[in-house]
């Protein structure tokens, strides 16, 4: 017998028990092991049932996916579910905790499915560029019917015991343990002689309007394909008998196994856990947390409290006035209200939130007992030295100063204090209740329990968290300023920026560049580039004005109604606004540019390469420690599509001696903008990726 999986018998029960942690994925092992226990308990006349249940954590988190892309090894997943269905005598599912992707579709091999009240289940291959591929798109809409079946494999969502049971995917709840859930179970069955009931053999899922179905799939997934593919699986489930529809099944998922789309999502999914496990902290306890504090209660601020009170943190606010204060607690409560809507906090937790957890003050004094600050103030250097030096006098020993600069300094702000070692930057995204993205930014003189108190927050906070040497951007604003830069340069020289915008959502951004800026405020960038004008431009760098034309009409954007779109009160999205190529064509005329024809390919070559470029760089500098870092910033931050992975992956699939051949080509151009970085010259000089890069640590 296997370590991973165990046979015991109880009276004529065989219980079969699968140990292998930290969430009992399907290895070859445990798939090997559960093969050989239904055999053997088959073969045994003195079994009359079985029962599969899981130890720890889970019942089964699905297939393991370290193993993909590596050669499948036998005995296959969908053969061990066929064959525990053929099982001549009932076989039950003990369900606990989470039975997800594969670890469901065991369960709907098997005759009876019966999970604890907290258990949930899900078929999330789709998050991982995958289709259910051991049945789960055949049987799962036997059971719910087809649209809701469809629905929890397109989302991959987690269902609750109670939904499962109202949908009919489980038989029952049972409040004991799994091994006694299904003992109890089993033994009914056997005492009321109920017969198998094999999910294959009940009626096949209903009709729908298929090619509807698949292309409304398609679009809303904005290019991902694993969900459309659920439809076409489901299809074959209506339109095929069973085995013919498992293969069907069984063809979508090995195609679907060989695609980027499935490599960008795993490598996106081991990223996402890998980004905040940083070796320099390992070992490293953070300190103590119970309570921050946070200045400025504007829309950042309140931001970051909102998210601070809904992880159990208590909050002390600072502004400067009491109108400050009110209005700050009216942002608070207002984000708070989007949470009781969606049911994620009570009405008497909200009330706790707002008055018992959150405390508002107009001086410092209060920050006396604070674990952690955060300001979010003005962003300019003398304000936050001036909060710095203050926060200084009043902060207990020990406690952790961060900014939440987007750009500025960090290392110099520290410098403002008598204890640089405690002061680190927490750059947030807006609204930050929401954006899973945090910037842990990291100064030379950072100590390292500070560092690790700043993820420790962010864990809390269930961000992402990633960290970030300083400069000026960090690692997320610094790309996106070379991206942008690229799409201006390209607008200067033919191509118009709703060419630009359909490229990159074509690609899978929810929204262009052009349409972001709108989004964000065209002021925005254009205090930049007066910024920049003053400081002057970084070399390289062409400057563009028609954008300062729409500001200095007042445009700016979404909140004025006017930007690069026109938006129209009540619907979502705008048209180009008819101004913008006039204005343009005016610029190019004064600075003597003739308009160059841009194709789809030539937009999207330029825009990611100067992302990849810019990438290197920064790994390069050591201001991000590992590709994947850079990938996790653009796709928690900036609306990079998961299923490219991020910049570095993408690139990597790409291959890297592309991407240098076509920064070399526009170098001739604009040498400057354009130089590639010597870390991705020197990786293809080696024949190496980004990806043996991460592996290095
Ligand atoms: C599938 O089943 C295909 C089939 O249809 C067909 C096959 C033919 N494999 O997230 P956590 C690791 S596709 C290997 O931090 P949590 C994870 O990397 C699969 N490892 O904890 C981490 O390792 P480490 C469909 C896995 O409590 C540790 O477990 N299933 C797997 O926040 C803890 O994970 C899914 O897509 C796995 N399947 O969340 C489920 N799952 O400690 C994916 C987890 O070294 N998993 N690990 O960093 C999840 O959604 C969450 O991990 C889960 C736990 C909810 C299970």
């Amino acid at each position: 017998m296997s370590d991973v999986v165990t046979l015991t018998r109880e009276g004529p029960i065989a219980l079969i028990e699968i140990n292998n942690p930290p969430v009992n994925a399907l290895s070859t092992a445990v798939r090997q092991g559960l093969q050989n226990a239904v055999l053997e308990a088959e073969a045994d006349d003195a079994i009359m049932a079985l029962v599969i249940y899981g130890t720890g954590r889970a019942f089964i988190a699905g297939a393991d996916i370290k193993e993909f892309g590596k050669p499948l090894q036998p005995p296959f997943l969908p053969e061990l579910c066929t064959r525990i269905e053929a099982c001549p005598k009932p076989v039950v599912a003990a369900m606990h905790g989470v039975s997800l992707g594969g670890g469901l579709e065991v369960a709907l091999g098997c005759h009876y499915r019966i999970a604890t009240p907290d258990a949930r289940v899900g078929l999330p291959e789709v998050h991982l560029g995958l289709i259910p591929g051991a049945g789960g798109t055949q049987r799962l809409p036997r059971l719910t019917g087809t649209e809701r079946g469809i629905e929890m494999m397109t989302s991959g969502r987690h269902v609750k015991a109670a939904e499962a049971l109202e949908a009919g995917i489980i038989d029952e709840i049972g409040t004991a343990s799994p091994r006694e859930n299904g003992l109890a179970f089993a033994t009914r069955i056997i005492e009321e002689g109920k017969p198998r009931r094999a999910v294959s053999e009940l009626p096949a899922p209903a009709a729908v309007d298929w090619d509807a179905a698949y292309a409304a799939t398609l679009k809303k997934g904005r290019g991902q394909l694993s969900p459309a593919m659920v439809v076409r699986a489901v299809q074959a489930a209506a339109e095929k008998p069973f085995a013919d529809g498992l293969a069907e099944e069984r063809r979508i998922f090995l195609e679907l196994m060989e695609t980027d789309q499935r490599k960008g999502m795993i490598h996106a999914f081991f990223g996402e856990r890998a980004v905040s496990n940083l070796p320099e902290l390992k070992g490293i306890d953070p300190r103590p947390l119970t309570a921050i504090g946070v200045i400025g209660g504007g829309t950042m601020g309140a931001g970051i409290a909102t998210a601070a009170l809904l992880a159990g943190l208590k909050v002390t606010l600072i502004e400067m006035s009491d109108e400050a204060t009110e209005a700050a607690k009216g942002r608070i409560a207002s984000n708070l209200q989007g949470a009781l809507k969606r049911g994620k906090i009570t009405e008497a937790k909200f009330t706790k939130l707002t008055e018992d957890a959150l405390t508002l003050a107009t001086t410092y004094d209060a920050l006396a007992d604070a674990d952690l600050v955060i300001e979010a103030v003005f962003e300019n250097m003398d304000v936050k030295k001036d909060v710095f030096t203050k926060l200084d006098a009043i902060c207990k020993p020990g406690a952790v100063l961060a900014s939440n600069t987007s750009y500025l300094d960090v290392a110099e702000i520290a410098a403002a204090t008598s204890r640089p070692a405690d002061v680190i930057g927490l750059h947030f995204f807006s609204p930050a209740h929401v954006m899973k993205l945090l910037e842990v930014v990291v100064p030379d003189a950072a100590a390292p329990d500070a560092v690790a108190t700043g993820f420790a927050l962010g864990k809390m906070l269930s961000k992402i968290s990633v960290r970030a040497g300083v400069c000026d951007g960090f690692i997320g604003n610094r790309i996106l300023s070379t991206y942008r830069a690229a799409a201006d340069h390209m607008v200067l020289d033919g191509a118009s920026p709703y060419e630009i915008d359909k490229v990159m959502t074509g690609f899978g951004f929810p929204m262009g560049p052009f349409a972001v800026a709108d989004l964000a405020g065209l002021d925005i960038g254009w205090a930049n580039r007066k910024r920049k004008r003053a400081e002057g431009l970084p070399p390289g760098m062409r400057d563009s004005s028609y954008a300062d034309t729409l500001c200095e009409d007042g445009h700016f954007g979404q909140k004025t109604g006017k930007g690069y779109y026109v938006y129209e009160a009540g619907k979502r999205g705008g048209t180009p606004n008819p101004d913008v190529l006039p204005l343009i064509e005016a610029e190019r005329a004064e600075k003597g540019l003739t308009a160059q024809d841009f194709t789809a390919d030539d937009i999207l070559a330029r825009y990611m390469a100067a992302m990849v470029n810019e990438g290197a760089k920064i790994l390069g500098e050591g201001i991000a420690r590992r590709p994947l870092d850079v990938d996790m910033v653009l796709l928690f931050g900036y609306g990079f599509p998961r299923y490219h992975g991020g910049p570095m992956k993408w690139a990597d699939m790409q291959g890297l001696d592309k991407i240098l051949a076509d920064l070399d080509r526009f170098a001739a151009e604009n040498p400057e903008f354009w130089t590639p970085a010597p870390l991705l010259r020197s990786l293809v000089a080696e024949g190496r990726t980004f990806e043996d890069l991460n592996k290095e640590g």
